[in-house]
């Protein structure tokens, strides 16, 4: 691809290059990227994959996609010879708004994946108009508001398809957006599909709040993600937006079947669906619909067909996000879905024996994931002790019944955005010591020849240093923060959860804040990062949220602590920040309570841009620490067999955890006077109340290791020759986690494309 920017300038806007501000030149160089991205052939194949997903957290595009087609550098080059920077112009792009999480950017780096590996594969979900919510502090709280990302984009491709999906009692239209989605390298595309609703309304919502009108069902199914389900109305709505994805998607999958081929009775041989967790999986259901009811196929034709073609990946074994809804709710959503449903359970029942253990529908409650595991064809896990658990006790009934569809398959995380474009100076120097290859192949592992190298142990210095000084900038312009020259980076970046124990940092922060208050001043200073956003009723979450900026702002304002002690939660953490923080951290904190995290991906993330793991045995974690040594990681923490131990017989004692003088005092900080008198008592008292006397994700079981492990971190870091070797390991290490290997086992052993 050849890009000449001073021509395109002057074509369109009659000035020169240089005149242009950074707005225009970012929709400048959008529509470049799109109308190439057009012309671009699809991937294709007998066999499509339709990876359907609630969320797709893509971050923002255009430099990936300048990457992707390999003019970045020129590009960078042209604007820099026009008095432009590359960096500013990125700055303008609005960051869409469709994930939450790590499971939608799991989806998004599968997304770059599967189109760097050449393979025919679409992601197919919502266009949500107003995202998970834009993410705002206000008097030390979070609050939500609606993230309008939708006026200022320029990826989206109006598709010709549309469809019309029946609920009981009304129907309503579809219209379909592409965003295209392009390979490292290659000359050919993937898409994202995204479907909305024709006769959705954008004005019911109020510009500064995420409440709306639930019961309009036909103007609101694409409003939001996630839209708050602590009522009935709440959870009603998901399911009208989960039928309103799947019935899209599977009418998407027979039209293109038949228009690449199919007959449909071999409908196996063209489509394969991937159900990312269990917001789609209503697709099984559709799909028997679409084939009984509209092409006449008999009932146990279409499940034998259905059977053939659909994969289930579960994320979690927290029960609460294993989706059970009532059957009368599918009944008013999708009336003839509940009667599938049914029949379904009937079928299962009569070839399994009836085990309740088992069942999809259970007193009246349909059991989403059970539906996917006795009617797909393969499930699996997303780490290999995530699977483990899975196979040895949350799932153990079915893994007795079908071994054969259990599998692992590990996270994986894209080259492409993690260092290519969040990283250049590491990517740089990674150029120079290894040859470009790496970009290719993922394969880092050639730096270890290196470990004893000072020339090159500087330079990874120094692209850290780099990486620090850009997040320096980001963080005072964005937050209005600024974080001294020489602290230790120490992050924690995800959602707010209590299994993620973002409070179990918060209570580090409060004993090293009393060690300074002592008397004992470290080395140099430390710099605690926050960012996650914490479901608007998960109030929980949100009290945490509350500590921890009170905590910022509590040693802010105290001139003995704060030049040694800094603590900052970003506010609307996205993938925009973490493509900031993550390059610049020092410690990576991956401290979930063991057996509760099925795999992480920031773990990996921080790994390859050479941040040190401080961790519970838990998730992928385990998989990090296999790999670098021990000498190259720090753990600590109960192990997810004696916490699964502790649950299955009741035996935490939380309150007797609190009790110990060193703990109790730590706790007890959380509603000190001064505390209340700042911020809001009520959360406070509920948070120590909360964690004083049940404590149900053990952060009292694991505090004190957990503090003894930091200050080792802390002190080890100060032997800085050493630190740098842990540092490179970790990165030569990191390319088992590229996404590219995780598509790979993906196609190899479940979707033969
Ligand atoms: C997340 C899991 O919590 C995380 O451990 C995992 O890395 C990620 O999915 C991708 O697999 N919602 N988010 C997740 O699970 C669910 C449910």
């Amino acid at each position: 691809m050849k890009i000449d920017l001073e021509a395109r300038s002057q074509e369109k806007f009659g000035r020169p290059l240089a005149e242009l501000d950074d707005t225009t030149i970012c929709t400048m160089l959008e529509d470049i990227v799109r109308e190439h991205a057009a012309t671009m052939p699809l991937n294709e194949g007998k066999r499509r994959l339709y990876y359907l997903s609630a969320e797709f957290l893509i971050g923002r595009l255009l430099t990936n996609n300048l990457i992707e087609l390999g003019v970045y550098d020129d590009v960078k080059a042209q604007l820099a010879a026009a008095g432009h920077d590359l960096g500013a112009v990125e700055e303008r792009e609005v960051e869409p708004s469709l994930g939450n999480g790590g499971l939608g950017r799991l989806a998004a780096c599968f997304l770059d994946s599967i189109a760097t590996l050449g393979l025919p594969g679409d992601g197919v979900g919502l266009n949500y108009h107003y995202g998970l919510f834009h993410q705002r502090f206000v008097d030390l709280q979070q609050a939500a508001e609606p993230d309008g990302w939708l006026d200022r984009q320029d990826w989206l491709v109006k598709d010709e398809k549309a469809y019309t999906v029946e609920f009981g009692g009304f129907t309503v239209k579809s219209r379909l957006y592409d965003i295209d989605v392009l390979g490292y390298g290659r000359t050919t595309k993937n898409r994202l599909r995204l479907f909305d609703l024709e006769s959705v309304d954008d004005s019911l919502v109020p510009v500064n709040s995420i409440d709306f009108d639930k019961g309009e069902l036909a103007k609101n199914l694409t409003l939001f993600l996630y839209p708050d389900d602590s009522d009935d109305a709440g959870r009603l709505l998901r399911v009208y937006q989960e039928y309103f994805m799947v019935s899209n998607a599977a009418q998407l999958i027979l039209d293109e079947a038949v228009e690449r081929g199919s007959n449909l009775h071999d409908l196996p041989d063209y489509a394969v669906v991937q159900i990312n967790d269990t917001h789609p999986s209503m697709v099984i259901p559709e799909l028997v619909r679409l084939l009984v009811d509209v092409h006449g196929f008999e009932f146990d034709e279409a499940v034998s067909v259905v059977r053939r073609m659909v994969a289930y990946t579960n994320h979690t074994i927290l029960a609460e996000a294993l989706e059970k809804w009532p059957l009368e709710s599918l009944k008013t959503v999708a009336p003839r879905i509940a009667e599938i449903v049914v029949k379904l359970d009937e079928l299962e029942r009569a070839e399994n024996g009836s085990n309740d253990a088992v069942a999809i529908v259970r007193d009246g409650v349909v059991h989403m994931a059970h539906m996917a595991i006795h009617y797909g064809f393969s499930i699996n896990g997303v780490a290999a002790l995530h699977t483990k658990i899975l196979e040895d006790t949350e799932l153990h009934p079915f893994y007795e019944l079908y071994p054969e569809k259990f599998s692992n398959k590990t996270n994986g995380i894209t080259f492409r955005r993690w260092i290519m474009d969040a990283n250049p100076a590491l990517s740089g120097v990674l150029d120079d010591v290894l040859g470009t290859d790496w970009r290719t192949s993922c394969d880092l592992s050639g730096l270890l020849a290196f470990k004893d190298d000072d020339a090159v142990l500087a330079r990874l210095d120094d692209a850290k240093s780099e990486a620090k000084a850009g997040m320096r900038e980001f963080l005072w312009e964005t937050q209005g923060v600024r974080i001294p020259e020489d602290a230790i980076i120490d992050v924690q970046v995800k959602r707010i959860h209590e299994y993620k124990r973002q409070q179990m940092l918060a209570l580090y922060i409060i004993w090293k804040y009393l060690d300074i208050k002592n008397g004992n001043i470290p080395a140099r200073p430390l710099t605690i990062i926050f960012g996650g956003k914490a479901a608007p009723a998960y109030t929980i979450a949100q009290d945490i949220i509350h500590l921890i900026l009170l905590l910022s702002r509590w040693i802010a304002a105290d001139p003995v602590v704060s030049p040694h002690l800094q603590v900052v939660m970003i506010e609307n953490y996205n993938v925009s920040a973490a493509e900031r923080v993550i390059p610049a951290a020092d410690i990576s904190e991956q401290i979930s309570l063991a057996s509760k995290e099925a795999s992480g991906t920031s773990n990996m993330k921080f790994m390859l841009n050479g941040a040190v793991t401080l961790c519970t045995l838990d998730g992928a974690n385990v998989e990090i620490a296999d790999l670098v040594g021990d000498e190259n990681i720090y753990t600590f923490g109960t192990s997810s067999k004696e916490v699964e131990r502790l649950y299955a017989e009741h035996a935490y004692d939380a309150h007797a955890h609190y009790l110990r003088p060193g703990v109790k005092l730590l706790v007890d900080f959380i509603a000190n006077p001064a505390f209340l008198a700042l911020g809001n008592a009520e959360r406070l008292h509920r948070l120590h109340d909360d964690m004083a006397w049940k404590d149900w994700f053990m952060a009292l079981l694991d505090i004190e290791e957990y503090i003894q492990k930091k200050e080792q971190v802390l002190a080890d870091y100060e032997n800085r020759d050493a630190w740098r070797k842990k540092s490179l390991v970790n990165i030569a290490k990191a390319g088992a986690f590229s996404s590219d290997r995780t598509i790979r086992q993906y196609n190899e052993d479940i979707w033969h494309l």
